[in-house]
């Protein structure tokens, strides 16, 4: 753990603090039993990210890209929120004003009770028809290969941004405002790899926020941020948010 200020110390901050932006990847799903993207049982393991997340892939063959968005969320389907999820909701409700960035598809977030929330990657319980842009829930597992718009019939993709494509202005805006106006950033979860989220934590740290992370491993924001406490983010996050 490298850190200017201990664990406590970051409590009581974040206790008093009028204004919280959280950020999260994979790692704070990782708890709940969803494979990270990177690590040793990482789900691009099997695949390459552009075999398999990209327009070109879903163009070439979205079947298959349809198969792996099954396999996901049949794992998905079967997973609950853990501790982490759930103290980022007590936090949401205590910070005056609170907004949480995710970059998980997952939607376990939102099933904790999250709802100041942009899951600016989308979200896989999502649908988008790709010839009228209609967008649907759809929680079926599995969902029939290839899917087609209710009122359309053109063929549906997973409503998540995939790599090469943009994220929704709003989300990128509302995301901005956050790390722009926030007193503390935490960030739970994520190896700072992918962007532009990885750039988030310097948007936060340039207008004086105090950047803290949790995470198993050090990441590419560890040198970056206030404080780094490494271990899981249910046992830590929790800590750093009593009940
Ligand atoms: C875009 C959907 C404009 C798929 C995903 C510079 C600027 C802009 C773009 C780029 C740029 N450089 C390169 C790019 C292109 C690209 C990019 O960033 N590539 C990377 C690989 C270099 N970015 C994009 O294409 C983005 N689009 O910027 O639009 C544009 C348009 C055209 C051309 C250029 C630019 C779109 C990015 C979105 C991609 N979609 N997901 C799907 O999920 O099906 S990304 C994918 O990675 C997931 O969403 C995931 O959330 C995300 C980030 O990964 P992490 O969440 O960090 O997960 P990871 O496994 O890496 O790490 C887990 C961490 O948890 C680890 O640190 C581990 O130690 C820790 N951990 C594990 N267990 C625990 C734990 N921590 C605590 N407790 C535990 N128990
Ligand atoms: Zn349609």
């Amino acid at each position: 753990m490298t850190t200017r200020y201990s664990l406590s110390e970051i409590r009581d901050r974040l206790a008093n603090a009028r204004s919280v932006t959280v950020l999260t990847g994979a790692g704070i799903s990782a708890d709940s039993g969803i494979p990270t993207f990177r690590g040793a049982d990482g789900l691009w393991k099997n695949y390459r990210p552009e075999e398999l997340a990209s327009p070109d892939a879903f163009a070439r063959n979205p079947a298959l890209v349809w198969e792996w968005y099954n396999w996901r969320r049949e794992l998905i389907a079967a997973k609950q929120p853990n501790a982490a999820h759930t103290a980022l909701v007590t936090l949401e409700h205590r910070a005056e004003n609170f907004w949480l960035i995710t970059q998980n598809v997952d939607g376990l977030h939102r099933a904790a009770g999250s709802r100041k929330l942009s899951e600016i990657h989308g979200n896989i319980w999502k649908v988008r028809c790709t010839q009228c842009g209609i967008v649907e829930d759809n929680h079926a597992v599995p969902i029939p290969i290839p899917p087609t718009c209710s009122s359309c019939g053109g063929l549906l993709r997973p409503h998540i941004v995939w790599f090469g494509e943009s994220l929704a202005r709003e989300d990128i805006e509302r995301s901005l405002h956050a790390l722009r106006s926030c007193e503390i950033l935490l960030i739970i979860g994520t190896s700072g790899v992918v962007y532009p989220a990885a750039s988030f934590a310097s948007v936060a740290k340039e207008q004086g926020a105090l950047v803290v992370e949790v995470n198993l491993d050090p990441t590419s924001h560890t040198s970056l941020v206030d404080a780094s406490f490494h271990g899981r983010a249910k046992d830590l996050v929790p800590l750093l948010v009593p009940g």
